[in-house]
């Protein structure tokens, strides 16, 4: 059949609703609180003091956009000791959100000077396993899926410790949580090339990820933060290599220049995103329409932004950049590939992403009964200030002073 530009038309609005209701984001219960640098913070009265102002920041970013149903939730941010995971995952369900990934906190405890799994000293590892084991628990009692480990583990010198030893260790650490995973939970395994430590990160990249991933059991999948790269480094073949060796967990969103800036997703390199999810959808292509299993989410601390209003910004972002990439022609692509016909391959991935879907997706939006602009809906909803207002005085009557220093 000929196409016309009326049934183009048509098949691009199935081909962009049909993406969209595939894509969730989870968003991180840390992003609602206030965040910085390690020069500082600077403090919003609308930040969430507690757990359940997070929850209700992040039930105002599903209500909203209708993609955000879980939460991800940091141990020793969220749980207080001794707290009911069943009444934290009702109180998620009052805010029409559910507990999502669970995150360990293995660096901020002074024992952790000199890493958690990594570390030479048998104690702190077991304290470190302990604390990662709890909170599989809390994964179990949460029903949250995934467990999300990032290691701060590192050295600062050479010769400071074996290299080799450290690796082990960590691998000793991670079969040992592999073991207790419930038969629905996946371990996720994230990487970073430096910071805190910048001589020799642990798990410093993709490669390495993997390997500990592959070597931990079935169950173990590689987390992508795409802060987490060298400046000029290829993201989306390292997504296409580990979606072709099925090691691609989930993803972390955010934006980057320098090196984990946390910036809103696509607000410097959209092209870089649109690749990315270019290389996803052709994994599904190739594999009969079935999509890889990916826990999308999001993580990123606004130390000066509004944190709701940027995290639906990201969400925007994220539908924006992913239905784009739906709409490359892969019949087309597959044809100009089998030739080498390179400008013209390369012309259909221009041709999606400059192709303004913005109205597609308000149609979808309204479509699905959300607002067609959730960020302008924010706005007018005066939730922003109404939180300000409650969370200020309830600062105040608890004693809180916004003018401590550290992270999160
Ligand atoms: C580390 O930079 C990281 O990306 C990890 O995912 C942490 O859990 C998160 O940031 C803390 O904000
Ligand atoms: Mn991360």
């Amino acid at each position: 059949m000929r196409k016309t530009p009326a049934s183009r038309k048509a098949a691009a609005r199935q081909q962009v609703f049909d993406a969209l209701g595939t894509l969730k984001i989870e968003i991180p219960s840390w992003g609602f609180a206030d965040t910085g640098t390690r020069f500082g913070k600077f403090y919003q009265d609308a930040a969430a003091i507690d757990l359940a102002d997070k929850l209700a920041d992040a039930g105002q970013v599903h209500r909203l956009t209708g993609c955000c149903p879980t939460v991800a939730v940091h141990v020793l941010w969220d749980f207080k000791p001794g707290e009911d995971p069943a009444a934290v995952a009702a109180l998620a369900a009052r805010n029409g959100v559910k507990i999502g990934s669970i995150n360990p906190n293995l660096f901020q405890d002074q024992i952790y000077k000199h890493g958690s799994f990594a570390n030479p000293d048998p104690a702190v590892r077991k304290a470190a396993l302990a604390h990662t084991l709890h909170s599989v628990e809390l994964g179990k009692k949460t029903g949250s899926r995934l467990l999300s480990l990032w290691l701060a583990d590192g050295i600062n010198y050479p010769g400071q410790d074996n290299i080799a030893a450290r690796k082990e260790r960590v691998a000793e650490c991670l079969a040992a949580v592999h073991r207790k995973l419930g038969p629905d939970q996946l371990l996720l395994l994230e990487y970073k090339p430096f910071e805190p430590a910048f001589y020799a990160t642990d798990v410093a990249d993709w490669g390495m990820s993997c390997i500990h991933c592959k070597k931990a059991g079935k169950k173990a999948r590689v987390l992508v933060d795409t802060g987490h790269h060298y400046t000029a480094q290829n993201i989306e073949q390292i997504v296409a290599w580990l979606l072709s060796e099925n090691m691609l967990g989930g993803f972390h969103f955010n934006d980057r220049r320098y090196a984990d800036d946390d910036l809103t997703l696509g607000s410097l390199d959209p092209y870089q995103v649109f690749r990315i999810f270019n290389e996803i959808h052709q994994h599904a292509h190739d594999n009969g329409g079935r999509p890889a299993d990916i826990a999308y989410m999001i993580d990123q601390s606004h130390n000066d932004k509004p944190k709701v209003e940027a995290t639906l910004q990201t969400v925007a972002n994220a539908q924006e950049l992913w239905a784009k990439a739906a709409l490359v022609d892969r019949d087309a692509l597959a044809h100009h590939q089998k030739n080498t016909a390179q400008i013209d391959a390369e012309e259909l991935l221009k041709t999606a992403f400059f192709t303004d879907v913005r109205p597609l997706i308000a149609d979808w939006r309204r479509a699905n009964k959300l607002p067609p602009d959730p960020l302008a809906a924010h706005r007018a909803s005066g939730y922003e200030q109404a939180a300000a207002k409650d969370r200020a005085a309830r600062r105040k009557a608890l004693g809180i002073t916004q003018t401590a220093g550290g992270y999160a």
